[in-house]
Order: structure tokens, then C-alpha cells, then sequence
């Protein structure tokens, strides 16, 4: 059964004229990144609102710092996974016509080779200050406890953005378009519980009309489960995406 999907994928993509591709933690999982809602997820452990909103940032500065210096020592230690190696194929293949737009902030899809990567939630990467703004890419060393603004002395906090904050607006406009202008979507590796990131599904269900192509996009999911979107999936590829996205590629030749 999966054989003959992968197939049907791998021809919807090999005709397509523009793919958008939208990950989530699942995209990561076999490179060794813990993902958020599995049992023993990141949000298990630790409570969402405490560690990932700026309310609790406010109220434990030092508890989110012990939160995303964890993470940025976990993504530290791991590698792009074939799952990322076979989007950078695909990128390859369709060069301007393609958008990989991830809700990920662990840099693997860049590590991996993808160029135009939209980071709809910031990335573990980078630091912004809480008094001068200032963005920063301070890899993925440790920053201590509670690291201070080398220019104005005030509290860092990670640019990632945190539930109740907006997404970066610019990046979020170019994942619209992207995803209303794409003849084939690919989720891969997200629960879809996420917004306004999931609602990119729908959208590219819903195609651009003022494309001359007004065929909805076919989307299609991989995924270890279904999830909320699967209702949207054409085509639903279920198990690791490390294995069957590579399969996927190659049928595509
Ligand atoms: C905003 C940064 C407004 C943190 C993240 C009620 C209904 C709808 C929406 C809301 C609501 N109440 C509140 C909201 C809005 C809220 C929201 O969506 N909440 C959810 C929880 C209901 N959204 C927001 O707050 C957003 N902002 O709305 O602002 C606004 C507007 C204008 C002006 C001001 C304000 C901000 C959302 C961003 C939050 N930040 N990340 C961090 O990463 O540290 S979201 C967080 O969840 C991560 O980014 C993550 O990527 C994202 C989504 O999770 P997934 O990636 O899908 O990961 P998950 O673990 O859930 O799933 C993994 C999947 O992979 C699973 O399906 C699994 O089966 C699969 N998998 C596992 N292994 C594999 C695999 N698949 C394939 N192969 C494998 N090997
Ligand atoms: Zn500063």
C-alpha cells in the first residue's frame, strides 16, 4: 500500500511547478531532537506557558535560559537526518519554485543544505535583546545563565517566538504566498495544532486565485500518525519521514 502511495506522491511532485514544504519537530525527530507532544516531549516536562511565553519569561528568566540552553546543547550535539537530505533534493530540483517553510527552530534544515528556508518561529540560533532589540547569531555556544546585551548591558532572551507573539511578519507573508501559489504542499512531521502555521494547509487547499492556475494544491502529509491536517492530505505517507521521504525522492527520477 505504501509503495504504490509513494509513487502517487513521488509523480504529483515530479509534475508539480511549485512545492511548499511545512515541517514541524517530526522533521527532527531522527536526528535525536526530542519533539513537544509525544509522551516524554519537550512540553511534558515543562509547562508550556513557563517556558515558551514571555509571561514566563518575565516571571523566570533564568528557568527559560536553563530551557534553551538545554535545547541549544541537545541541537548541538546532532545532525540533519535523511529526512532533511531529501528536502534539500527536492529544493534542488525546483530552485525558485520551491519554499521550505518549518515551525522548527533547531537550524537542521540549514545544516542540511536548504536555501530558502522561512523560519516561521525563530531559531535557537539567534539571541535579541530585551532593551536594544538587537539580533544576534551566536551559534549554538553556551550563553550562561543569564546572558546580557554585550551593547547596552540589558537581558537577553532567545529570538524565538513564544506563544501569544506574533510571528515575524515578513516571514509570515512570504509563507502565504508560498503556500497559496504551490501546486503540491508537503507537511511533514507536525501535529498541525500549531496557528497560524497550520492554517497554511488549508490555504494551499485553497490555491491563489490570482495564479492563472486555480487548481487547489495536492497536499501531502508524512507523518508518523494522522494528525489535524490529515483531513486535508491527499496523499498520506505514514511512518518515519527519514525513511520515506528518501523513497519518495527517489522515485521522483
Ligand atoms: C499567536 C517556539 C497572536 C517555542 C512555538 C486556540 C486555538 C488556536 C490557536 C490558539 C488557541 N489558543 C492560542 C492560540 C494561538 C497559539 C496556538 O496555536 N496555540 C496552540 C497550542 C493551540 N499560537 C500562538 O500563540 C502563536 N502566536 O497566535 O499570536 C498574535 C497576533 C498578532 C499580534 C500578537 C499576537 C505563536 C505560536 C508559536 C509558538 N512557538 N515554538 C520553541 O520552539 O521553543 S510553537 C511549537 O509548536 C514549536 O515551534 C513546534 O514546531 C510547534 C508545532 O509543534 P510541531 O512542530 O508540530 O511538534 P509536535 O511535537 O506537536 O508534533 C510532532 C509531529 O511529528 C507529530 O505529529 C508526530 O507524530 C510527528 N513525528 C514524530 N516523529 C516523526 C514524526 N513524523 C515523521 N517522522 C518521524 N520520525
Ligand atoms: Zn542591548
Amino acid at each position: 500500500m505504501t509503495d504504490a502511495l509513494i509513487r502517487r506522491a513521488a509523480l504529483e511532485l515530479a509534475t508539480a511547478r511549485r512545492v511548499a514544504v511545512l515541517t514541524g519537530a517530526g522533521v527532527s525527530a531522527e536526528s535525536g531532537v526530542p519533539t513537544f507532544r509525544a509522551a516524554e516531549g519537550l512540553w511534558e516536562n515543562h509547562p508550556i506557558e513557563q517556558v515558551a511565553s514571555p509571561q514566563g519569561f518575565n516571571r523566570d528568566p533564568q528557568l527559560v535560559w536553563q530551557f534553551y540552553n538545554a535545547r541549544r546543547a541537545t541541537v548541538a550535539k546532532v545532525t540533519p537526518n535523511p529526512a532533511h537530505h531529501a528536502l534539500v533534493q527536492i529544493e534542488k530540483r525546483f530552485g525558485d519554485n520551491f519554499a521550505l517553510i518549518t515551525q522548527n527552530v533547531d537550524g537542521l534544515h540549514q545544516q542540511a543544505g536548504s536555501v530558502n528556508v522561512m523560519e516561521l518561529h525563530g531559531s535557537l540560533y539567534r539571541t535579541r535583546c530585551t532593551g536594544c532589540r538587537r539580533i544576534e547569531d551566536r551559534g549554538l555556544e553556551p550563553l550562561g545563565e543569564m546572558p546580557e546585551c554585550s551593547r547596552c548591558g540589558a537581558l537577553l532572551r532567545p529570538d524565538i517566538v513564544w506563544f501569544g507573539e506574533e510571528l515575524p511578519q515578513t516571514i509570515w507573508q512570504e509563507a502565504i504566498v508560498a503556500a497559496a501559489q504551490c501546486d503540491v504542499m508537503l507537511v511533514v512531521g507536525t501535529s498541525a495544532v500549531v496557528h497560524p502555521a497550520a492554517s497554511l494547509i488549508p490555504m494551499a487547499r485553497r490555491c491563489d486565485i490570482s495564479d492563472e492556475k486555480s487548481t487547489p494544491a495536492t497536499v501531502i502529509e508524512v507523518n508518523l500518525d494522522r494528525t489535524g491536517a490529515s483531513d486535508f492530505a491527499d496523499i498520506g505517507l505514514y511512518g518515519p519521514a527519514g525513511e520515506l521521504l528518501p523513497k519518495v525522492v527517489e522515485a521522483m527520477d
